[in-house]
């Protein structure tokens, strides 16, 4: 054969078979990808592999009722706002009570385990942006079901809600994280460097362990035990839903987790809209700000001017300027 598959690419190419969703099979195409010898005789499968998995990314988004994934119902949320972040917890953990307190929507909530049998978005406000929160079933060693994985898959960040009053709070995540983990999920801290190569791919999620409750954890004993097992691991941020403590500050840190800036462009010679942020990734710069204005911005930009606090007053800057959050531009073309 001309293309030279190894053996290695013909034995992950059966799995193709198997695959039924299009996270599983987001999986093997990539796998594919790497595996596949890159030479001339390989470059239109190279390309179809690629225009595979465009089509399978865009399909995970759309939600899709009529279970052509051969999973029936699809559980997918499609995502709104400055970003998806996915609450993930031990049942009556407390999540639905903590998207209620931040978003001021009313999902049911119960002091019984289960009451969450649907997952579902809602928006918080942070700022003057929305951050969109999915509310996920409980996790437990015996309820794991392949769209909660789907789910967590797909979401740009997780927080992990737990009990912080109660004492068997640090074996129900040893248990969660387990199961997960067999799942090739993990919920990584922001610092988190990943090895440079892995036999096998691990969905990493960027998350923090929410330490809910803490206004029945008296004597804080709990949260102690949460920090004495899982510090090191994950940051963990006390909140109470009841009281309201911590939930200021949580909001800061679900954008931070998010890892996006606010940058504003201003159109020359008038006020800046300080309500309309642009949402770009961290590490953005002026051709990016450019490019989500206008699609042909990028390419007409003559030359930029900045404003932020602190440091420029309508400076003249280059195309490849790093933005921060707040920044404040004025594009000319
Ligand atoms: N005192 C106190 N009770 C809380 C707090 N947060 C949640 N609860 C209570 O804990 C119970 C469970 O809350 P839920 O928000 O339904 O928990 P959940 O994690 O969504 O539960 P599932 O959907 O079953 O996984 C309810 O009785 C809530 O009223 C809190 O901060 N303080
Ligand atoms: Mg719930």
């Amino acid at each position: 054969m001309a293309a030279n598959l190894t053996p290695q690419y013909l034995e992950a190419h059966k799995k193709l078979r198997t695959a039924v969703t299009p996270a599983e099979k987001i999986e093997i195409y990539e796998e594919l990808l790497r595996l596949l010898p890159k030479h001339k005789a390989t470059e239109k499968m190279v390309a179809q592999h690629r225009s595979m998995l465009a089509k399978l990314k865009e399909e995970m988004l759309k939600p899709s009722v009529s279970g052509k994934h051969g999973v029936g119902v699809s559980y997918l949320i499609e995502k709104t706002g400055a970003g998806q972040v996915i609450l993930v917890g031990p049942p009556n953990s407390g999540k639905s009570s903590l998207i209620k307190a931040l978003t001021g929507a009313e999902p049911e909530i119960g002091d019984y385990p289960f009451t969450t049998r649907m997952p579902a978005p809602y928006m918080m406000k942070f700022e003057n942006i929305k951050i969109q929160l999915v509310d996920l079933p409980p996790i437990t060693a015996e309820f794991l079901e392949s769209w909660q994985i789907e789910l967590i898959k797909v979401a740009d960040a997780a927080v992990i809600v737990a009990d912080a009053s109660a004492p068997e709070t640090p074996g129900l995540l040893e248990i969660l994280f387990a199961r997960l983990k067999d799942k090739r999920v993990e919920f990584v801290s922001e610092s988190f460097l990943p090895p440079a190569e892995e036999a096998v791919r691990v969905f990493r999620k960027r998350s923090f362990l929410v330490a809910a409750k803490t206004d029945l954890d008296s004597g804080g004993e709990n949260l102690e035990a949460l920090k004495f097992f899982y510090e090191a691991q994950l940051p963990i941020v006390p909140i109470s839903a009841e009281t309201g403590d911590g939930l200021e500050p949580l909001r800061r840190r679900i954008f931070d987790l998010l890892q996006v800036i606010r940058v504003y462009s201003k159109p020359p010679g008038k006020k800046v809209d300080l309500n309309d942020p642009h949402v770009l990734r961290r590490g953005a710069n002026v051709v990016d700000i450019a490019r989500s204005v206008h699609k042909d911005f990028a390419e007409q930009l003559a030359y930029a001017k900045l404003w932020r606090e602190g440091g420029y007053s309508g400076q003249m800057i280059t195309r490849d300027q790093v933005l921060q959050d707040q920044d404040v531009v004025e594009l000319h073309i």
